[in-house]
């Protein structure tokens, strides 16, 4: 099985967030030499600033080398700009309806061409080891950050289900519950939310599943309590508030090809030289950067060519949007 028995979790505890932020930094600093005094005086000012601070941090997440030299976006902007339409429509809509979503109790249901289906409760998934990844986030409107996710990887996790060799996608889904989730009242999307990768896609090294960001769990407005990241696809392939994993022999119709198939793909592979039908791709704006220097050139996978190009290899990029 693939949860690590009870004995050897320690229980959540609340630590202070400023002081998990600060031996973050000095972490880091350390390893960096002196920069800290130099570039960092701001740059700590900033990281510092957290919301109301209500959400558990997770115990014993392990650092990792990803995204190392990469700048992580402030708090305040990854939580507070974002796209989660089930909570509303606008940038802001998330985070002022973030209440109305419960992230407990929370059960997820792994289903389809496997061998050990499984109910998990999210409680069990939070046993499995947890780790922290920087990752780059591109969205197909062309904005973009860069987040601390903490989680574990996707693949480990879905062999533990030990998918058939009819397993060739996975389709993730959101919550439904009008109630919870005030956005479904209206029919702008085809709800559930939907998304699929295909299994050499899952199992790629560095797709990942999100329990947190910044070492905490995630808010609400951040698809809370389980949400896939995908650093090398637009950000709309990253589903939010997942209850439902099934191993398909089809392709799943994800949302947005679903509603607008000629602006959306099933691959959805970050990529500046293949245009939406109405914006440009080459280029995007980095979330917190101001009105100077926040733009920056767009790379091939979102800059993890050199991990994920084998993937496609031979697929026309253009035609498989
Ligand atoms: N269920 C669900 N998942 C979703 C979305 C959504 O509306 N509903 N929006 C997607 C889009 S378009 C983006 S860019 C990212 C945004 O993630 P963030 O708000 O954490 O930045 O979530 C993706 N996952
Ligand atoms: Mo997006």
């Amino acid at each position: 099985m693939i949860i690590k028995p009870a004995s050897k979790i320690r229980s959540s505890e609340i630590t202070d967030q400023k002081i998990w932020r600060q031996r973050r930094q000095l972490i880091k600093a350390a390893a960096a030499g002196s920069g800290l005094l130099l570039t960092g005086m701001s740059g700590l000012a900033e990281a510092l600033y957290r919301g109301p601070g209500k959400l558990q941090s997770i115990p014993d997440v392990r650092d990792t080398d990803y995204g190392e030299d990469l700048k992580p976006t402030a708090y305040r902007h990854i939580t507070s700009y974002n796209n989660f339409y089930e909570l509303g429509y606008g940038k802001r809509a998330p985070a002022e309806n973030a209440d109305s979503l419960k992230p407990r109790p929370w059960t997820v249901k792994v289903s389809g061409e496997c061998e050990k289906p499984a109910v998990l409760d999210m409680e069990d998934i939070l046993k499995i080891d947890q780790e922290e990844r920087v990752y780059r986030f591109r969205c197909v409107e062309a904005w973009a950050m860069v987040v601390p996710w903490v989680g574990f990887p996707l693949g480990d996790f879905l062999k533990g289900f030990q998918p058939t060799s009819r397993a060739k996608y996975v389709e993730f889904t959101t919550l439904y519950d009008p109630k919870q989730m005030p956005g479904q009242k209206r029919k702008v999307l085809d709800w559930p939310y939907r998304e699929g990768l295909r299994m050499d896609e899952a199992m790629h090294p560095l797709a990942f599943m999100a329990t947190g960001l910044y070492g905490e769990q995630l808010p609400a407005q951040n698809g809370a309590p389980l949400r896939l990241v995908v650093p090398w696809k637009y950000g709309f392939k990253s589903i939010k508030s997942i209850v439902s994993i099934r191993f398909t022999q089809e392709m799943p119709a994800n949302t947005w090809r679903r509603i607008a198939g000629d602006e959306y793909g099933f691959y959805a592979n970050v990529n500046p030289r293949v245009p939406h039908p109405r914006w440009s791709q080459k280029r995007h704006r980095v979330l917190g950067r101001g009105l100077f220097g926040s733009k920056e050139d767009t790379q091939l996978f979102n800059g993890y060519a050199e991990e994920v190009a084998g993937l496609y290899k031979g697929m026309d990029l253009r035609k498989n949007f």
